[in-house]
């Protein structure tokens, strides 16, 4: 089969022929249909962040597919299944696991890191964590709940615990950050959208943002949001991964309120420990998304009350996945999908 097989930073991604896998026992065979782009990969590609599975792995990992084989004793699943991938496998015994928090995982393994993902033809995953996708829902777009639906859902609902009426700061409107702020505003949220690229912030207003911040054309977005808000928002998600980006969203908080980290950097920050003491701030991080928060996602993209499709702005066949990470730099793409 073909696949974009990661060489290590610096050498890239070669589209190559490598053995289709084989489903073990437990596990179930999936055709992918088609595989989201997310700012991760371009971690790995091009700022040093290592894969856990030394190279030469397969990355992708946020994939939909249709189940074509199934192992010895995967008797939950059957062959033509539509289904969704998530992007990280638990193991459903560590402690973790046991409290319920299999987002956070000691054991997980994530597609295209810790293991072969799903920029490739096939992919085999256990035939537990694979979920039934409806028939009204659009195969190949689904792929993005695995990934850019799901972590801001996790984030928005359970780190940041966003209320009605809350104020919700969204730093970073790229494809993980639109759905902050989608779902952000569908919780009731009163939301003010950050970014540099004005065109994000235009879909920012499309997707739910009651008012939009071009952090490039202000002085300090801190002192634009506590305007805005009258001393502060409730609550800030940080959704581009950059430290100072990080520090400026912990200054947006108001007394009381809550700073959720989702971008990701190896880099340190800087935030003065005495604010968090005074202002009984809360600090936050949010990793990926827990299997039970699946089932009520795919409901609200069955129920439309989710915009999935618009949010899909490029397609790519498997060759051109290199086309996909160079629209996204461009800042021209909100979500690209490769269908191998
Ligand atoms: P993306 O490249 O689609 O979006 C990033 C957005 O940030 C773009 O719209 C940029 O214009 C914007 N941006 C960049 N710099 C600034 C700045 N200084 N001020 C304001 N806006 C800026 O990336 P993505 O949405 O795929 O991923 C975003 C981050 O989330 C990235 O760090 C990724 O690794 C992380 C992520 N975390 C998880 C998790 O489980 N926590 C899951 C998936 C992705």
């Amino acid at each position: 089969m073909k696949a974009a097989v990661f060489h290590g930073s610096g050498v890239g991604l070669r589209i190559e022929e490598v053995p289709r896998p084989v489903a073990g026992p437990r596990e179930v065979l999936v055709k992918v249909a088609a595989c989201g782009v997310c700012h991760t990969d371009l971690h790995y590609l091009e700022h040093g962040v290592p894969t856990f599975k030394k190279p030469p792995v397969i990355l992708g990992h946020e994939a939909s597919g249709v189940v074509e084989e199934i192992g010895a004793e995967a008797s939950t699943v059957k062959v033509g299944q539509r289904v969704l991938i998530p992007a990280v496998l638990t193991c459903g015994y560590c402690p973790a696991c046991r409290a319920g928090r299999e987002n956070i995982c000691a054991n997980m393994t994530m597609l295209g890191n810790h293991i072969d993902g799903a920029y490739a033809e096939y992919v085999a995953v256990p035939a537990k964590d694979v979920l039934p996708l409806p028939a009204s829902v659009p195969l190949a777009e689904a792929s993005i709940i695995a990934d850019a639906l799901s972590t801001p859902f996790h984030a928005v609902k359970n780190r940041a615990r966003v209320q009605p009426g809350d104020t919700v700061v969204v730093f970073g409107c790229g494809g993980v950050g639109i759905n902050a702020v989608q779902l952000a505003a569908l919780a009731g949220g009163y939301v003010i959208a950050v970014d540099i690229n004005e065109r994000k912030l235009a879909w920012a207003k499309e997707f739910g943002a009651a008012v939009t911040i071009n952090a490039a054309k202000v002085d300090r977005v801190s002192k634009e949001v506590k305007k805005l808000t009258g001393g502060g928002a409730d609550v800030a998600l940080e959704v581009i991964g950059n430290p100072k980006t990080i520090e400026e969203a912990f200054e947006c908080v108001r007394v009381g309120g809550r700073l959720c980290v989702v971008g990701y950097t190896h880099e340190a920050v800087s935030l003065v420990a005495g604010k968090i003491m005074f202002k009984e701030l809360e600090i936050v991080g949010s990793l990926g998304c827990r299997p039970l928060d699946y089932v009520p996602l795919i409901r609200l993209v069955e129920q439309s009350k989710i915009d999935l499709s618009r949010q899909v702005t490029h397609r790519f066949p498997l060759q051109e996945l290199g086309k996909a990470f160079e629209v996204m730099k461009e800042g021209v793409s909100l979500r690209s999908i490769v269908i191998p």
